[in-house]
């Protein structure tokens, strides 16, 4: 059996999660990452018939039966996960009933899961039906992303629109546009359901005054994904109260989608 501390998966835990908190982006126990994980692969590392202990998830999450994924801990830093995975950081499978989670490796400290499971596994189980390579959710709280909830209108057409004029890239990074839920709170199934609803349409999703949700195949698109955002965040902030000069057209961005080739969401442009 391989040390699990060598496991790529691990590593990526660490790195990911100790660069979002050297952004700024989660403070304190802000945020929260879940990767699905190859069994195959982590039966290289784990006693596949080891569970350490079992936890109710709190609903049903039948699709997902049987599969293994990383997630951070409940109430657990960003900061320290490079440090101390095996506490920061847990392998959980989904059990055979569908609400309970099998613990194959940490949570060291008798912790659990992120208060956040219903969001991310319902997501997961939300972009695997459009994506079947998806496998990576991102939680976090960027703060130019949440500066702009405040002073932008929470409108998934119009805040998508301001954030595609503020890079030339973001049209190309996020087509199909950022989905939006208002205020919820958080921690409940409810916004779990809202937060996969968006998913089946979206791979990025703003919570309202709290944060953004992320999807994708890989660790790097995922945080791409947020990180495109919160720059255009952080242009719109920069420049928000100074008179407008200049701004990228409609016109280009159709540009821009067809030199790349992206679908991306021509109902949020406003187009003669
Ligand atoms: O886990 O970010 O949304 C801490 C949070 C809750
Ligand atoms: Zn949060």
């Amino acid at each position: 059996m391989k040390n699990i501390l060598t496991a790529p998966f691990v590593e990526e835990m660490r790195k990911t999660t100790a660069n979002m908190y050297r952004l700024g982006w989660d403070e304190r126990n802000g945020g929260n990452i879940s990767l699905l994980l190859d069994t195959e692969n982590v039966s290289e590392y784990l006693d596949l018939k080891k569970v350490i202990r079992t936890i109710p998830i709190g609903f049903k999450a039948d699709s997902l039966i049987g599969k293994i994924f990383i997630v951070t801990g409940t109430g657990k830093y960003f900061k320290n996960v490079d440090d101390d995975p095996e506490t920061n950081l847990g392998i959980i499978r989904i059990a055979k009933d569908g609400e309970t989670a099998e613990l194959l490796w940490g949570y060291k400290d008798g912790g659990r899961f992120t208060s956040e499971l219903p969001a991310h596994l319902m997501s997961h189980m939300a972009r695997l039906k459009v994506d079947p390579l998806n496998r990576v959710v991102m939680h976090s709280h960027p703060t130019h992303t949440l500066a702009m909830n405040y002073v932008h209108e929470l409108d998934e057409k119009k805040l998508t629109h301001t954030l595609w004029e503020m890079c030339t890239e973001c049209i190309v990074v996020f087509p199909d546009g950022v989905g939006v839920l208002p205020w919820m709170l958080c921690g409940t199934n409810e916004i779990g359901e809202a937060t996969a609803k968006k998913m089946e349409e979206f791979r990025l999703v703003v919570w309202g005054m709290h944060g953004i949700y992320g999807a994708g195949k890989t660790m790097d698109e995922t945080f791409g994904l947020i990180e495109t955002v919160e720059k255009a965040a952080q242009i719109y902030m920069l420049t928000l109260g100074s008179p407008r000069l200049n701004t990228i057209k409609d016109e280009d961005m159709v540009k821009l989608a067809e030199l790349f080739k992206v679908d991306y969401r021509k109902d949020f442009l406003n187009l003669k």
